[in-house]
């Protein structure tokens, strides 16, 4: 295992990595190799450390727990900024500060915080080494947990400093949990800052580089994922003329053989890792997966969208994830993985609500608490997670680390909607499909540190992660449409699994059912499935999903597949006000779509 700087031979890389240790000033400096004895050491070295709970070698080898402190259990929207000279660059739904003076401040933060800890460098590649289209970043961290997830997430080590070269390009990545040790201190197992309104996200995408202080948990500390592969991809992407979204990425196959790949935006913790590696109930069929957060996409030679995975591995969350929701999860994790504010059984194991197991008679919660099921208070935090390796999805694609990517053939949105949206719905064109994307809200989830169920806009499902202008974003993903034929690109069709009944009761099982809604979408990108034109888009046609075998009630199909005038017409005055905070950076184009729709709904 290497230590200190000696094999690194990029100048800026090198100059970068002297300035940050001498402002951090951490007792030590080790440089990942990426290689698996590096792994099983830190993951040794964090049980030595009561982070890390090694679980049940029989039941679940290789596999570990950890807990985290209860003020840091998600992603911290309000904590996260864009930071660029002009706040018109960052727009209306970023938090944002002058980018010269949050750099001061955070100099402030970060002097002398790795005070008694161990710096540790990890060079990590989204996307496959080496290829044109992946990006290099150069996490430091001073949390040894950040570095066993990034390892399983993202592509780690030495082979990544020798595609860097002597003169390659990176994107700096600083991290800290912010809790320096005084001489002789001794640590804590879950050390952060404890007071969320000192934590800081905090990205420059005109450097482009990355200052997270504060916080260890998921999207905060794991630098490659959003703020990397979405935050700062986005920015880069919109001048470079590709796509980086929050997207996770499907082949479909029919029983014929006919394969169509299929990319989807949904908000967090919406059933993307679901839908990415679901078993479909439809005979024949056949779903492989290839993503199931991140999608970069770009135009290929014959002017199809080819999209690639930038990641290696899985942070899903674990509630709800079982045999029957996700099987294929299930599998993922049975080894080599890493659990986060689960439950543990007296077994060695892990538990969660809805897992689809009885809840063991007694378990450790997530906060490290004796627990049993008539406790009123849950075992595992509801955004607790898993982060385990791809390549251990039964179903994992075989192109999934591609360069190139795969073609995509249909695009999804969706959110997390109660009411008015129907099961599926076809977009007319490109245009109306982002005017479809713009105007895609959800009730909010554990993901993020706030309330959860509240209805919010999350355009493109990028609300918390577009790293630039939200109206230029939009106008980014219109002119995809110029730079191709238009007729190449992908269908975009809107989705919603979360219907509910007016008694409350969900009106679509959802999980392997989803099939029948993907096979009607394979079907109109085949030119066939039948549809009908509404105000709203393309529906089914009566009878055009494939709904045998399923005991569905008539009318909740009907609810299903309805168009709620009355509702569409509250959607689309709620969305007039949403875009009117964009000004001058809306793109006409959408407000005459807006227009359009208020114009169809008023024929009814
Ligand atoms: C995630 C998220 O972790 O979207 O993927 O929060
Ligand atoms: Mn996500």
């Amino acid at each position: 295992m290497a230590a200190g700087f000696e094999a690194i031979g990029n100048g800026e890389l090198l100059a970068w990595l002297r300035d940050v240790a001498q402002l951090c000033m951490p007792d030590n400096v080790y440089l990942c190799d990426g290689s698996p004895e590096e792994y099983a050491y830190m993951c040794d070295q964090l049980v030595r450390q009561g982070t890390f709970t090694r679980l049940n070698e029989t039941l679940r080898p290789d596999c570990f727990l950890a807990r985290s402190h209860p003020s840091d259990v998600a992603r911290v929207e309000d904590r996260t900024y864009i930071c660029t000279g002009d706040q018109a660059e960052a727009g209306p739904t970023n938090n944002w500060a002058p980018a010269e003076e949050m750099k001061l401040k955070m100099a402030c933060m970060f002097k002398d915080c790795m005070a008694g800890r161990t710096m540790y460098i990890i060079p990590f590649s989204m996307g496959p080494v080496g290829s044109p289209f992946s990006m290099i970043g150069v996490e430091v961290t001073d949390s040894p947990y950040v570095v066993v997830n990034m390892t399983i997430m993202t592509r780690v080590g030495t082979k990544v400093l020798e595609a860097l070269g002597a003169d390659g390009k990176f994107v700096p990545c600083l991290h800290s949990v912010g809790a320096p040790l005084a001489p002789g201190q001794e640590d804590v197992t879950w050390p952060c800052e404890r007071d969320p309104a000192n934590k800081y996200i905090v990205h420059f995408p005109e450097d482009p580089s990355i200052w997270s202080y504060g916080s260890g948990y998921g999207g905060n500390a794991l630098l490659g994922k959003k703020c990397l592969a979405l935050r700062i991809a986005s920015a880069v992407a919109r001048k470079e003329g590709w796509l980086a979204e929050h997207m996770l990425i499907l082949a479909l196959t029919s029983p014929e053989g006919k394969k169509h790949y299929v990319a989807g935006a949904f908000p967090s913790a919406c059933g993307k890792t679901n839908l990415a590696m679901m078993q479909p109930t439809l005979p024949g069929w056949k779903v492989t997966c290839l993503g199931d957060d991140i999608a970069w996409m770009r135009i290929g030679a014959d002017g199809r969208l080819y999209a690639m995975n930038p990641e290696t591995g899985f942070f899903g969350v674990a509630p709800g994830t079982s045999y029957q929701s996700n099987p294929n999860a299930m599998d993922t994790f049975t080894r080599n993985s890493i659990f986060t504010n689960v439950a543990l059984t007296d077994h060695g194991d892990v538990w969660w609500e809805e897992m689809g197991v009885p809840a063991p008679a007694h378990a450790i919660d997530w906060e490290g608490n004796d627990w049993s099921p008539d406790a009123d208070r849950k075992a595992a935090h509801p955004n607790s997670r898993f982060t385990a390796p791809a390549s251990q999805c039964p179903v994992i694609d075989p192109d999934w680390q591609n360069p190139a990517g795969v073609p995509i053939s249909a695009f999804l949105f969706g959110g997390r909607r109660a009411s008015t949206i129907p099961l599926v719905n076809e977009a007319f064109d490109w245009e109306h499909g982002v005017f479809m994307g713009s105007a895609a809200g959800s009730e909010t989830t554990a993901a993020n540190l706030s309330k959860t169920g509240v209805l919010r806009h999350d355009p493109f499902a990028m609300l918390p992660f577009c790293g630039y202008n939200m109206g230029d974003y939009f106008t980014h993903w219109l002119s995809m449409a110029d730079r191709t034929d238009a007729a190449k690109l992908p269908r975009i069709f809107f989705v919603n699994w979360f219907r509910k009944g007016d008694d409350g009761h969900w009106l679509w099982p959802g999980y392997g059912e989803n099939s029948r809604v993907l096979k009607w979408i394979f079907e109109r990108v085949e030119g066939g499935g039948e549809a009908v034109e509404t105000p709203i888009g393309y529906l089914p046609a009566p009878d055009a999903l494939d709904l045998s075998g399923l005991d569905l009630p008539s009318e909740d199909l009907s609810a299903l597949l309805a168009v709620d005038i009355e509702g569409w017409k509250g959607e689309a005055e709620g969305l007039g006000t949403y875009y009117d905070g964009f000004g001058d950076r809306l793109p006409g184009a959408l407000r005459k779509q807006l227009a359009a729709l208020k114009e169809r709904l008023s024929r009814g």
